[in-house]
């Protein structure tokens, strides 16, 4: 099938054919094996962040930011899992890629991974819409071992999933890592697509406006989270600070970092002064975060737009309206899918888990309902909330 021919049928959100995949797979994988792990770029582009399967909402964001290839744009990553149309979102990007090579570029996030893709909805999906004995989640994880970690916007800007590493002083040290492999639990390469900011609680305040580093005691500069790596709550990655911030940006000459990786209830979030941004690209997240969602329009290094954007109209018709087929699920009403896709998903429980990143750790027990409307407003606000101290 030609290329064209396959664009055509995903944006219908008809599914391809396995060999169809396995050919894309592996034409993609020839392409990006030439790619460095950072990747540098120029304006104009728009930057994208985590979109989870929900494919409508990414075909909502691209009659609102513009088709490719009118409009240049970097996938920050996590483009499967949670959402019910992992299989459709992922085969349009690679098409895409493929299509349009230099109009698109994909990193990798952390659920472009083996493991994580069998705990949170991918994997299950790739059986249920191709069936028991199909390769399509092979052949898809396989080829996420070869998607860039890093990119790098008209020299300045640092583009990565997650964030800083404490074995990551310099952008050379993330060009000598050996990305062709799963995802690993610990070191660079895990640290870049899980750790988040973490923005100072203030209780340091007087003594970093008074002069950084005039510390009072050694126990207040261990106390200032901003000095340091923390353990990250997820369990994987670490949180980092507004200096550990300043000091990768001085050191590598560049002057702020784009990101994706945590759910923003207006989606995106600016940390540090604007050194560091979080964009954030699934609306209503999961079907019922309620959250906006963002892509980030860079015009210069300059000018730019935050385009915010809401729920898809056809997604709300499926969720309102069970009568209604879900596109690509055979007949079956997607408020049931949702329900069935949901029921004994342990989030809170994994290991690496994502969820209860941004609430009080104590809320973190198996009995509590991550998706609940209460949950989901102390997440929201407990963006700031120590975890360590
Ligand atoms: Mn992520």
């Amino acid at each position: 099938m030609e290329l064209d021919q396959c664009l055509e049928h995903l944006y219908k959100g008809q599914l391809l054919p396995e060999i169809t995949i396995q050919a894309l797979c592996f034409k993609l994988k020839e392409m990006l094996v030439k790619e460095s792990n950072v990747i540098h770029i120029s304006t104009p582009v728009t930057v994208v962040g985590d979109m989870h399967g929900q494919f409508h909402d990414m075909l909502e964001m691209f009659k609102i930011g513009g088709r490719i290839p009118d409009t240049n744009y970097l996938f920050l990553g996590d483009y499967v899992d949670r959402g019910l149309y992992s299989v459709e979102t992922i085969t349009l990007l690679v098409t895409l890629k493929l299509r349009y090579p230099n109009r698109i570029h994909l990193l990798r996030g952390n659920h472009e991974s083996r493991q994580i893709t069998q705990s949170y909805g991918f994997y299950t999906e790739c059986l249920n819409k191709y069936g028991p004995d199909s390769r399509v989640w092979q052949y898809l994880t396989d080829m996420f071992d070869y998607l860039v970690l890093c990119c790098i916007i008209d020299d300045e800007i640092f583009c990565v999933h997650g964030g800083l590493s404490p074995n990551v002083q310099t952008i050379d040290q993330i060009r000598i890592i050996d990305r062709f492999r799963e995802i690993p639990h610990d070191g660079a390469m895990a640290d870049l697509v899980w750790s988040d900011p973490e923005e100072n609680n203030g209780d340091n305040s007087a003594g970093l406006v008074s002069g950084r580093n005039s510390f009072d005691s050694q126990q207040d500069f261990l106390l200032d989270t901003s000095q340091h790596f923390q353990v990250s709550p997820r369990g994987a990655g670490y949180t980092f600070g507004k200096s550990v911030v300043e000091k990768f940006l001085r050191m590598n000459d560049m002057s702020r970092i784009y990101r994706a990786h945590q759910l923003c209830n207006e989606g995106y979030q600016i940390y540090f002064g604007g050194l560091v941004t979080t964009v954030w690209s699934a609306p209503n997240y999961c079907y019922r975060c309620g959250n906006n969602a963002s892509i980030l329009e860079l015009y210069s290094k300059d000018d730019y737009y935050f385009n915010v954007f809401g729920e898809a109209p056809e997604t709300i018709s499926y969720l309102n309206n069970p009568s209604v087929p879900a596109g690509t699920g055979g007949g079956s009403s997607i408020t049931k899918v949702v329900s069935d896709y949901f029921e004994g998903d342990n989030i809170a429980g994994d290991s690496l888990s994502e969820i209860g990143t941004n609430i009080d750790s104590n809320l973190q027990s198996r009995d509590i309902d991550v998706f609940s409307d209460t949950y989901q407003a102390q997440s929201a606000s407990g963006r700031r909330v120590e975890y360590f101290l």
